[in-house]
């Protein structure tokens, strides 16, 4: 999809607003927090799942499902839905920060762990970022270091069935240590690359890490 047809689509009102807030520096409290304590400052626990995102749910089935990683490694992978599940996967048990302020703890996911990823990619020296790109025209940038977190993974299960359409199914990243934003839904590339690339969120205004415990919510 292009840039301009993905703006013609997203709900731009919403993308307004928060732009607006990131230019405000809204939400942010100054209470940079240890890691340690559960729930980053500035959050609030919910018991519910919020669903968010610009606009469009792509309806991608494990049929049409494809992933294609590149860029600066040396085993470029192209993978349908059979070569995805012929990799070990794993569980993990997570919470998850909305930049928007809520957190939801206890997350049981199932999936291909990032490390398992790049050992099997194996990124070329240099390599700092990873860019993630969706079926919806969706990017973001993460550091390869939160990348490679032990507990990242290419989920397709949550609560022992399969990660919902609008929850971005049928593969999304979950990255626990970051704001939600940067763990990309209906996920379709990663990208390894050497300088950092600003993603959707992160050229209207979002922080280029985005750590809940410094509140890296705005750049
Ligand atoms: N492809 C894609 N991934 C995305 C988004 C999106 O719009 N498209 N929104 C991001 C944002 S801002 C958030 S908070 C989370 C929301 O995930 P959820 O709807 O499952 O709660 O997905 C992130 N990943
Ligand atoms: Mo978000």
């Amino acid at each position: 999809m292009s840039e301009d047809g993905i703006i013609g689509q997203i709900r731009q009102k919403l993308v307004d607003t928060k732009r607006k807030w990131a230019g405000e520096g809204r939400l942010l409290t100054g209470a940079a927090a240890d890691p340690a304590v559960r729930l980053p400052p500035g959050q609030r626990q919910v018991q519910n799942w919020p669903v968010l995102d610009i606009g469009i749910q792509p309806p991608v089935t494990t049929k049409d499902w494809r992933l294609t990683v590149d860029g600066l490694v040396e085993n470029p992978a192209a993978w349908n839905w059979d070569d995805f599940n012929r990799e070990p996967h794993a569980e993990f048990l997570s919470d998850i920060h909305c930049v928007t302020a809520w957190s939801r703890f206890d997350n049981r996911w199932c999936g291909l762990p990032a490390r398992r990823l790049i050992k099997i990619v194996r990124p070329k020296a240099g390599v700092k970022f990873v860019v993630q790109h969706s079926y919806d025209g969706y990017t973001t940038n993460v550091p390869l270091d939160y990348f490679a977190g032990e507990d990242v993974l290419l989920a397709h299960t949550w609560e022992g069935k399969p990660i919902s359409r609008e929850h971005g199914g049928p593969v999304r990243l979950i990255l626990p240590r970051l704001y939600l934003w940067k763990s990309a839904k209906w996920l379709t590339r990663i990208e390894f690359v050497a300088e950092d690339r600003a993603g959707f969120w992160e050229v209207r205004g979002y922080h280029m890490r985005g750590d809940p415990w410094t509140e890296e919510r705005y750049g």
